[in-house]
């Protein structure tokens, strides 16, 4: 017998021929080619033929997402306020199935389902400062579109999701109760993760300032959440589990760590882990051409910060997820949560010692 949390290092999303004959019967397709799709660590994702039609569809990994309910009923908020008051915004609503209901819970494993836009292409990096403009573009847009909309009207999907203080509490944890081997050798990247704590308190400091604002935050603003059309312009945010009330430093930092380096978290030869300033300016140049209104000097201020924060906080849950034998994000080969948490501990050096003297 698997222990619960070994489990999760096998959670794969395998297609069983019954789970999909009931996928069938809920949405109505008579037939089906169902093939993989995308490169997300938490849902797996596939590509479904229908005839000449194309759908994406999710199967929502319970255990991070524990209620998978509270997305469905952020979905069906959000595409309610939408349709009533921005009809002509494109958003991607989940397939309604049998009864109107839009997800499926076939013995425990939720699906949904989304129409596959047509004309429409996803990138997996990127690769020029338009590109970062285009796409910051559209995450600002989905915030300041939905400004009258009282982000607390949303299910918390992930409860501390993005709270750094509470992750690097886990990490503290982690660093005394977790593998012990592990610990002995990760021990450099342990110090360096304590020697910047400060961050921890910049962090606290700002969610704590009467000027930080709680907004509709997308909270998975990598590149690979934007559809494109034909001439890479953006034409909307996709994959919206996460969506839910936050602060900007949330999407600004991830789209930093995750647009700026020419390569991902990934990447095991750490000579590449570099900082492309001008996709720095893209991001900001896109974000305030939707938010530059929305946003307040305090929050401004904080532009660069967001890089720091967010980078920072993803070295410290891929080490914390190494030192808890990853139970968290799974690993592909040994020691690989631990060349992430490396990863992102060198694009967070480059980051500091770059975009603060070139910026700051
Ligand atoms: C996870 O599954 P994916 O790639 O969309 C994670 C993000 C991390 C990312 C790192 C729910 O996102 O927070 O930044 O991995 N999502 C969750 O690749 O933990
Ligand atoms: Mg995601």
């Amino acid at each position: 017998m698997l222990k619960d949390t070994q489990k999760k290092l096998f959670y794969i999303g395998i297609m069983d021929e019954n789970i999909l004959q009931q996928l069938k019967i809920f949405y109505g397709w008579n037939e089906a080619i169902v093939s993989n799709f995308g490169t997300g660590l938490i849902n797996h994702t596939w590509k479904v033929m229908v005839n000449d039609e194309e759908f994406i569809l999710q199967k929502i990994n319970t255990h991070i997402f524990k209620q998978p309910e509270l997305i469905d009923d952020n979905f069906k908020l959000l595409s309610n306020y939408f349709n009533q008051y921005h009809p002509d915004y494109l958003f991607v609503a989940t397939v309604k199935g049998l009864d109107d209901e839009k997800m499926i819970n076939i013995n425990e494993n939720y699906f949904r389902c989304f129409p596959f836009i047509k004309n429409s292409h996803t990138i997996d990096v990127v690769q020029n400062p338009q590109q970062a403009y285009e796409a910051a573009k559209q995450f600002g847009k989905f915030t300041s579109i939905l400004n009258e909309f009282d982000a607390a009207r949303l299910n918390v999907s992930l409860s501390n999701f993005h709270d750094l203080s509470l992750r690097y509490h886990q990490f503290g944890k982690a660093v005394i109760n977790g593998n012990g081997q592990r610990i002995s050798e990760s021990k450099n990247e342990i110090q360096f993760i304590q020697s910047k704590e400060s961050i921890v308190k910049k962090y606290e400091n700002f969610i704590l300032h009467k000027e930080s604002k709680l907004r509709v935050t997308h909270h998975d603003t990598k590149i690979s959440n934007v559809l494109f059309d034909e001439n890479d312009k953006g034409l909307c945010v996709i994959d919206l589990d996460t969506v839910m009330p936050g602060y900007f430093i949330s999407d600004i930092g991830d789209m930093m760590r995750t647009y700026i380096c020419p390569v991902s978290e990934e990447e095991t030869d750490f000579d590449k882990i570099i900082v492309r300033t001008d996709f720095v300016k893209g991001i900001q140049g896109g974000y305030f051409s939707e938010m530059e209104n929305e946003l307040n000097l305090f929050e401004k201020d904080h532009f660069l910060f967001a890089g720091e924060f967010l980078i920072f906080m993803q070295a410290i849950r891929f080490l914390t997820d190494y030192l808890n034998n990853d139970v968290y994000y799974g690993k592909k080969y040994e020691k690989h949560n631990l060349i992430r948490a490396q990863n992102q501990i060198q694009l967070l050096h480059q980051y500091q010692s770059i975009v603060n003297s070139e910026f700051g």
